[in-house]
């Protein structure tokens, strides 16, 4: 979910500011995005931190954001676990120059992603392929816990030619494009994947997700496309491998 996705909410709130209200939301695990019903994103250490640091942060004008995001805190808290949120906005690290969206599609296999969700599924896969209106349908599929195949149909689209590394892929019609940058990617082996989701203005959630053909990546691969996010300061220490083991042949 973006921030513009959240103005209604922060009007909401910031007009009752003492209001209780509860909100779930539907919302995709990143762009990678298979569904579940959680809050939105975890806040942790700052979280914690004074509102005076905020105030640092924060323009003067954006005052009544900062209320509304400290009450909007708990709602939020009970969300994905393990995600890698930060203050401040977005970061703009640079793309896969020349990217082939041809080339691109087709099956990949998510090897390791950031964040951990405490929804674990595995065998996570996704398909994707070009449909007769210029745009790149999206099918991912993991088995979950119970051994029942979950599967989420999407589309993408290269939002800006200038860019076209920079796709947005959406699950639902409603739903806001969430971003989709091919930081870097051999089309045949590897493909590293980038979004963010800026929050209220003032805080930003980062995912990423290493992807393969094969449902196995050499280590020295991973750590190769671990240092293209840790350049960008983009933090890789709570990325987490995907169980591609023992995965049935329906996928
Ligand atoms: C991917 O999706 C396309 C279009 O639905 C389909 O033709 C193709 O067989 C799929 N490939 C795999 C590997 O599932
Ligand atoms: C470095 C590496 O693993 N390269 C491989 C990428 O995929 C092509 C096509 O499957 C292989 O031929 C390369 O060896």
């Amino acid at each position: 979910m973006s921030g513009s996705a959240l103005c209604g909410i922060c009007w909401f709130m910031a007009h009752t500011p003492s209001s209780e209200c509860t909100m779930t939301f539907t919302t995709t695990r990143g762009p990678w995005g298979l569904v579940n019903k959680a809050g939105v994103s975890t806040f942790g250490a700052e979280e914690l931190t004074s509102l005076d640091k905020y105030k640092e942060v924060a323009d003067v004008n954006f005052w009544g954001t900062v209320r509304v995001t400290k009450g909007f805190l708990p709602h939020i808290r009970r969300a994905q676990e393990g995600q890698t949120f930060h203050l401040g906005q977005c970061p703009d690290p640079p793309v896969q120059k020349n990217f082939n969206i041809v080339k691109y599609l087709g099956k990949w296999y998510e090897i390791e992603k950031l964040p951990v969700s405490f929804e674990k599924g595995n065998c996570i896969q996704a398909n994707y392929s070009m449909k007769e209106n210029g745009k790149i349908k999206v099918i991912n599929q993991e088995i979950l816990p119970d051994g029942t195949v979950n599967q989420v149909e999407g589309e993408a689209t290269q939002a800006n030619l200038i860019e076209p590394a920079k796709l947005g892929v959406k699950f639902f019609w409603l739903m806001p494009s969430a971003p989709y940058w091919v930081l870097s990617t051999d089309y045949d082996n590897y493909s590293l994947v980038y979004s963010c989701t800026t929050y209220i203005w003032l805080f930003h959630v980062d995912y990423a997700w290493i992807l393969a053909r094969n449902p196995h990546l050499p280590q020295t691969t991973v750590k190769y496309l671990k240092n293209i996010l840790t350049s960008y300061n983009i933090e890789t220490e709570k990325m987490k491998a995907t169980d591609q083991e023992n995965c049935p042949k329906v996928l």
